[in-house]
């Protein structure tokens, strides 16, 4: 027989076919040695994934990214994590929740602009806080922000000052929750002789590589490259139709009083179906641009694939031509208040004393009943 070489009897992950490797849990395929023995391993990620249904979202990280985190956590640097108080769920990043969990922690919750103007930043804060200690993170502080209109911007750089003791700075957090729009905030803030700023998008995956602005002789802000979730959204639809998700200004809470056996469709990607319950309001916070449309549900299906056909609703993705394209998660409603949240694209906050509601987003798109946010 003959001899077989290394490569050739690698295992490989019996969930997503990442090779299985025991070094580096950061990386893919990743599977703690005592584990290795079973004859199908699953990587850790695929377990978590499969049994808790958790989001571990594969983030192939690139050797930089782990280098400097890595450097990041050997000195106890401040880490600075970006969320995005739109699209919160989708900015929570598993995977890198140990470096959180070592290293002086300040969050920031980006986009304040987008939320209705009332809302109470305490509430958010506590919000954002107990979220994070579901998973043993405990910030130093949680400061609300919003990039554009330069909210708390002193507040932040005097936190970082205060924070990072002489050393470096690290910016992380989920692409697209305003990483690189806060640095360059800081920048104007303070004199930027060079002129230049750092590039930002409305697409995920901007910041390509580790980023390194001087803050003095022998520290750095680092802005990391965003890290992308699978399970929200924007990594299900078409790049194009992405801005009809991002809310660009303040979100217009849309109201409908809904009776039983009605639908909203929500643009040409998603329907709530109103299935059984009395009469109540369910209030959608949802970019102004995505379309909503309110029909009976015995009509639905056929609505929303006639709707879609003739781009007649906003947006419409290419992978979705009716109904049976789309995920459906049914709930049995709570007693008392709740959120029901599309990760990335709305939440749907409702009072109710019972009922069913069926939810249909595109596939692997997480959809979940949460504490109201706000
Ligand atoms: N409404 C609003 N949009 C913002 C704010 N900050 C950033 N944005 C927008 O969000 C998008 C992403 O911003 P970036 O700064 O590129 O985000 P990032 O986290 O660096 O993204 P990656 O580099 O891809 O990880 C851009 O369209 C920004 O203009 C904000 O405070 N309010
Ligand atoms: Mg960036």
């Amino acid at each position: 027989m003959e001899r077989r070489t290394n490569t050739e009897i690698k295992l490989r992950c019996f969930g997503c076919g990442a090779i299985i490797q025991n070094e580096n849990p950061r990386m893919t395929g990743f599977l703690p040695r005592s584990v290795l023995e079973n004859e199908t391993p699953l990587c850790q990620r695929c377990y978590r994934l499969q049994h808790y249904g958790e989001d571990v979202p594969n983030e192939n990280f690139s050797r930089e990214y782990l280098k400097v985190m890595d450097e990041a956590r050997k000195n106890k640097c401040l880490i600075v994590y970006v969320v995005d108080l739109f699209a919160f769920e989708s900015s929570l990043v598993f995977s890198i929740f140990d470096y959180l969990k070592e290293n002086p922690l300040l969050v920031i919750g980006n986009k304040k602009d987008v939320l209705p103007k009332s809302v109470d930043e305490k509430k958010l804060i506590s919000f954002i806080e107990n979220r994070l200690n579901e998973y043993n993170l405990k910030p130093l502080k949680t400061i609300i922000s919003s990039a554009y209109k330069n909210v708390h911007i002193d507040e932040i750089i005097n936190a970082i000052n205060l924070y990072r003791k002489g050393k470096s700075v690290y910016f992380v957090g989920a692409s697209s929750v305003g990483k690189s729009s806060l640095i360059n905030s800081f920048l104007k803030a303070y004199k930027n002789e060079t002129k230049t700023f750092i590039s930002t998008s409305p697409y995920p995956g901007t910041t390509l590589d580790v980023i390194k602005v001087p803050l003095d002789d022998k520290s750095f802000f680092y802005d990391t490259p965003g890290i992308l979730v699978e399970n929200a959204i924007f990594s299900h639809i078409d790049r194009n139709s992405l801005k009809y998700i991002y809310p660009r200004n303040e979100i217009k809470p849309r109201t409908y009083q809904i009776n039983d056996k009605q639908s909203i469709l929500i643009g040409g990607i998603a329907r709530f179906d109103y299935v059984e319950g009395k009469k109540i309001g369910f209030t959608f916070f949802i970019s102004n641009e995505c379309d909503l449309l309110r029909c009976k549900l015995e009509k639905a299906d056929e609505t929303f694939s006639s709707l879609i056909l003739h781009k007649d609703i906003l947006p419409v993705t290419t992978g979705v031509k009716s109904i049976s394209d789309l995920e459906k998660h049914e709930f049995k409603l709570p007693n008392g208040e709740f959120d029901i949240l599309i990760s990335g694209l709305c939440w749907i906050k409702c009072s109710s004393e019972g009922g069913i509601v069926n939810v249909y987003a595109p596939k692997n798109v997480h959809v979940s009943i949460r504490e109201c946010k706000i």
